[in-house]
């Protein structure tokens, strides 16, 4: 073989072998993150590749939180964020889904005067801290995702849809995740397949099922919804609940765990 033959040949395995182990560290990456996931029993976890076209969230979309209220107070519009304005180098978001322990009920705890808290929730925190050092140990950036629209980025994941209850259905757990996120600039994201929205069918069961009425045919009555008099109903000395009606009624992955 000539010297500038073998120099090319050496050359292009040198690029295949970077490349493979590349390929092979960031799966080593995935699997790290779906072994974190599975020590703290979340169900879910999902990589969802960010391009352009998944990245912007639509004004008139922005505009129907204007004026919710929740528990932390009124919605700040200053918080609605994308997630490259986070993060301009992201390229994947981490999805972590818990499914509830209870069914029926959304039970959070009160710990302190200030301070209230769901296992789930807590789960999904200690392991998005969990995910986050571990792509900071391998070296990529990370940044956790603190905006509100946590349930369009799981349907663009391919996990499930929007349903009439204007939930997150899982196909297999339905609206019964709690969702978290977290967004990296590691290149391990998955384009899905999107599952539309009319996924539901004829079902009717969370319309039925909500006490105020606040599940219309084309959205729900925010304020209806948060004014519910089952939200924060008292379960035991120390747990409370959010209503939840709609959660408990839809058959999707009802029973399923
Ligand atoms: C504000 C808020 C509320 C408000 C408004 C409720 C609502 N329906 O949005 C209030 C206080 C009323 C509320 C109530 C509840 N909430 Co809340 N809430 C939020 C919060 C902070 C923001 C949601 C939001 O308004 N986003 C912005 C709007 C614009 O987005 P959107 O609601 O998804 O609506 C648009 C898209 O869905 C889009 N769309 C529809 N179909 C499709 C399809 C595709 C392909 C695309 C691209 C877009 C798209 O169109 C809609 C607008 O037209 C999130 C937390 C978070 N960080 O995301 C939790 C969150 C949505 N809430 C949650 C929960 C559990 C509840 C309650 C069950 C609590 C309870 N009371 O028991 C209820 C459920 C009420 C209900 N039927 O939705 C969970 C939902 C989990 C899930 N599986 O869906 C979240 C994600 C919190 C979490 N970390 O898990 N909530
Ligand atoms: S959480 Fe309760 S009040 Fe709110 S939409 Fe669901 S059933 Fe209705
Ligand atoms: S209860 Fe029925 S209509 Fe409501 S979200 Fe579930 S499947 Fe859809």
């Amino acid at each position: 073989m000539k010297p500038s033959a073998l120099a090319e040949s050496l050359k292009l395995s040198w690029f295949q072998s970077t490349a493979a182990m590349a390929s092979s560290e960031l799966q080593a990456v995935k699997a790290a993150i779906h072994d974190i996931a599975s020590f703290y029993g979340l169900e879910v976890v999902g990589f969802l590749r960010l391009d352009q076209a998944r990245t912007t969230i639509p004004a008139h979309e922005m505009d129907l939180l204007r004026g919710v209220k929740w528990s932390d107070g009124e919605v700040s519009l200053s918080n609605v964020k994308n997630p490259l304005e986070i993060m301009p180098t992201a390229k994947t978001m981490v999805i972590l889904g818990k499914r509830l322990l209870d069914d029926k009920k959304d039970i959070y705890y009160r710990v302190s005067d200030s301070y209230s808290a769901s296992i789930e929730t807590m789960l999904l925190d200690v392991a998005s801290l969990k995910v986050i050092q571990a792509l900071e140990d391998a070296d990529f950036q990370v940044a956790e995702y603190t905006s509100y629209y946590l349930k369009v980025w799981a349907v663009l994941a391919g996990f499930g849809w929007i349903g009439k209850s204007r939930m997150f259905v899982h196909k297999n757990h339905g609206p019964r995740l709690r969702l978290k996120a977290v967004l990296t600039d590691a290149d391990i994201g998955d384009i899905a397949e999107v599952i539309p929205d009319k996924s539901c069918g004829d079902c009717r069961e969370c319309i039925d099922a909500c006490p105020v009425g606040a599940i219309k045919e084309t959205e729900v009555d925010r304020k209806l919804c948060g004014a519910c008099k089952l939200n924060h109903r008292r379960v035991s000395e120390n747990a409370l609940s959010y209503c939840t009606q709609c959660t408990a009624a839809c058959p999707i992955g009802i029973g399923k765990k």
